[in-house]
C-alpha cells in the first residue's frame, strides 16, 4: 500500500465540488486516512511547492492557493499515487480528458482544481508538510479492502 497527499484547491471549495472530488477517489476505492480543511499559509505553500520558486507563475500560484480555504487529504491504495494523477487528469484542464477531476470540472491551466503528489519522494515530502500533528493521519483496515483488491492474488 502506498499514501499520497491530495489537495483540493481553493477554487474546488468555492465552487462547492468537495464532495465530488473526495467521492472520484472514494469510489475508486482509495482509502482515505487523512482528512483536513483549512486556509494554508504562505510559509507552507512555499515549501509545498519549492520545486516550483522562481517560474512565471510561482507567485500567482503561492497568492491563489493562500486566497482562501483549501482541503487537504491523504490517500491510501495500491500505486495510489499513480492511480490519483490518473483521476485527476492532465495539468491544464482545458486539455484534460473528459472523466478526469480536472477535464470534467476545470478549465484552466492555474485553477485546477486538485494537486496530487507526482512521486513516491514528493509523497513523503509533502505528507508531513499537511498532516504532521500527532494523530493526523489514521492507521484502519476499510472492510471492503478485499473486495476492491484481490488480495489472495495480488498479496
Ligand atoms: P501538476 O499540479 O499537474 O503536478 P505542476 O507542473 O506541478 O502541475 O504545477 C503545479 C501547479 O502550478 C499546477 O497544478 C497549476 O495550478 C500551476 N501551474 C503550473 N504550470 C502553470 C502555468 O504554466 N501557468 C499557470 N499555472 C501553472
Ligand atoms: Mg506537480
Amino acid at each position: 500500500m502506498e499514501r499520497t497527499l491530495v489537495l483540493l484547491k481553493p477554487d474546488a471549495v468555492h465552487r462547492s465540488l468537495v464532495g465530488k472530488i473526495i467521492a472520484r477517489f472514494e469510489e475508486k476505492g482509495l482509502q482515505l486516512v487523512g482528512l483536513q480543511m483549512r486556509r494554508f499559509g504562505r510559509d507552507l505553500l512555499e515549501r509545498h511547492y519549492a520545486e516550483h520558486a522562481g517560474k512565471p507563475f510561482y507567485e500567482s500560484l503561492v497568492r491563489y492557493m493562500s486566497s482562501a480555504p483549501a482541503v487537504a487529504l491523504c490517500l491510501e491504495g495500491r500505486n495510489a499515487i499513480e492511480v490519483t494523477r490518473g483521476l485527476m487528469g492532465k495539468t491544464d484542464g482545458a486539455k484534460s480528458a473528459p472523466g478526469t477531476i480536472r477535464g470534467d470540472f476545470g478549465n484552466s491551466f492555474s485553477n485546477n482544481l486538485v494537486h496530487g503528489s507526482d512521486g513516491p519522494e514528493a509523497a513523503a515530502r509533502e505528507i508531513p508538510l499537511f498532516f504532521g500533528g500527532e494523530g493526523e493521519l489514521l492507521d484502519w483496515e476499510p472492510c471492503q479492502r478485499p473486495w476492491v483488491y484481490n488480495l489472495e492474488e495480488e498479496g
